[in-house]
């Protein structure tokens, strides 16, 4: 009874709990660190996407990344960050998932990184899957499960 529980768990499927594009802070290809440092700064997250102007996903940016490529010998020359871009320090080697995707895949990859993008086929970037939402759900299916023991 309770793996059968568990296996209905790990085989719901993500997409009604993704938090979508719209409410995603996230900055555009294109973009100077200094525009992407206020962003990461006024929204409290220490890594967003980038996007390019047609909502496609290009890559992750973090405040240490932009902190780590404008780092002197020193000094942090902060006279640097008006003049470079995003697209310059972000990171592209990170997972994707799609919208399809199970809570078994997800719960896995969400081990090494705090949140997932989503992406359709065709690039276009549909919101994120975060620790805290999988953590929430895997939270409820144990104490449910509890009602069997
Ligand atoms: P972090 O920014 O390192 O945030 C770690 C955790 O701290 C978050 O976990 C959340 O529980 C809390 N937190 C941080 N900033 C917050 C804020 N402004 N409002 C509410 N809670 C905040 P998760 O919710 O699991 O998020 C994991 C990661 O996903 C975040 O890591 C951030 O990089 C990204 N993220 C989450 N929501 C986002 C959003 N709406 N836009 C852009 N990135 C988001």
């Amino acid at each position: 009874m309770i793996s059968l529980h568990s296996k209905q768990f790990l085989e719901t499927n993500i997409k009604g709990f993704i938090i979508p594009s719209e409410k995603v802070a996230h900055v555009q290809i294109g973009n100077s660190l200094e525009h992407a440092l206020l962003v990461l700064t006024k929204s409290g997250y220490s890594a967003i996407p980038v996007l390019d102007t047609k909502y496609k996903f290009n890559g992750l940016i973090s405040s240490s990344m932009i902190t780590d490529s404008i780092l002197g010998l020193e000094r942090i020359e902060f006279e640097l960050l008006e003049g470079k871009k995003v697209e310059e320090v972000m990171v592209t080697n990170i997972p994707r998932i799609s919208i399809d995707a199970k809570f078994e895949e997800i719960i896995e990859l969400l081990v090494d990184y705090p949140f997932l993008c989503v992406i359709k086929e065709d690039g276009y970037f549909e919101g994120i899957m975060t620790r805290r939402i999988a953590l929430k759900q895997l939270n409820r299916h144990i104490h449910r499960l509890n009602h069997f023991l």
